[in-house]
C-alpha cells in the first residue's frame, strides 16, 4: 500500500431531515436540492483530499435517519474512524435525541477506541426559525465526548468545508500521528480556506 494514501471510513448520524445528504452533497458537489428525499437505510460517498502529499480518502456513510432503519444500522457503524452527529438547529427535538444517537453509536463503538466525534447544528440559514443557540448547544454537550461543535448550512454552504476539514485534521491527529507535526500547517492554510 502506497504510504501516502490513506482511507477511512466516516459516518454521518442523526434525526431524520436534519441535513445529513444535504450537508455531504454540498461537500461533494458544490450542489443543494431543496426537496426532503430520505435516505433508504445507508448510502455510500467517496470525497478525496490532498494534504500536502498525502491523499486522504473518506468513505462517508450517510445513515438514513427514520426510525424504520433502527435495527440495520448499527452494523454500519463498525469500523468507524471518526462520526459526525448532526441536528437542526429548528428542530428541537433532533437536539434532544443527540443522545440517544452517540449512546447507540457508543454501544458499538466504544470510546475507548478514539474515534473522533463532531458534533453540527445545521440549518443556520434560517435564522427566524431557529430554536437552538450555539450557546445552547455547547452548554449540553461540549462537555460530553465530542471534539468539536460546527454550525453549517447546507443551503448556503456556511462552514461545510470546515466541517470536512476539521474531520480530515482529526483524522490526522488520531490515526495517523507519525504524520501530524508535517501536516498541521496545512489545515491552517490552502486546504482550510
Ligand atoms: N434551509 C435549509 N434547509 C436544509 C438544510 N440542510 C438540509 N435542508 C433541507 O432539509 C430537508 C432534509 O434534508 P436531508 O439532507 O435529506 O436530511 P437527512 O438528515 O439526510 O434525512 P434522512 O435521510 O431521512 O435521515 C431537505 O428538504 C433539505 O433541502 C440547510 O442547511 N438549510
Ligand atoms: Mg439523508
Amino acid at each position: 500500500m502506497d504510504e501516502n494514501e490513506h482511507t477511512f471510513k466516516i459516518v454521518f448520524l442523526g434525526d431524520p431531515a436534519v441535513g445529513k445528504t444535504s450537508l455531504i452533497t454540498r461537500y461533494t458537489t458544490k450542489t443543494f436540492q431543496a426537496e426532503y428525499l430520505q435516505t433508504l437505510g445507508c448510502q455510500l460517498n467517496v470525497a478525496e483530499i490532498q494534504v500536502s502529499d498525502v491523499l486522504i480518502r473518506l468513505i462517508i456513510w450517510d445513515l438514513a435517519g427514520q426510525p424504520r432503519f433502527d435495527s440495520i444500522r448499527k452494523l454500519y457503524f463498525l469500523g468507524t474512524d471518526a462520526a459526525v452527529v448532526v441536528y437542526s438547529v429548528t428542530d428541537r427535538e433532533s437536539f434532544v435525541n443527540v443522545d440517544g444517537w452517540l449512546q447507540a453509536f457508543q454501544r458499538v463503538v466504544p470510546t475507548m477506541e478514539q474515534v473522533p466525534l463532531i458534533l453540527v447544528s445545521n440549518k443556520i440559514d434560517l435564522e427566524p426559525q431557529r430554536t437552538i443557540e450555539r450557546d445552547e448547544g455547547v452548554k449540553r454537550y461540549a462537555h460530553l465526548v465530542f471534539n468539536e461543535l460546527i454550525e453549517t448550512s447546507a443551503k448556503t454552504g456556511d462552514n461545510v468545508l470546515k466541517l470536512f476539514s476539521t474531520v480530515t485534521r482529526l483524522l490526522v491527529q488520531y490515526r495517523l500521528t507519525e504524520l501530524q507535526e508535517r501536516l498541521s500547517p496545512f489545515f491552517f492554510s490552502s486546504f482550510a480556506s
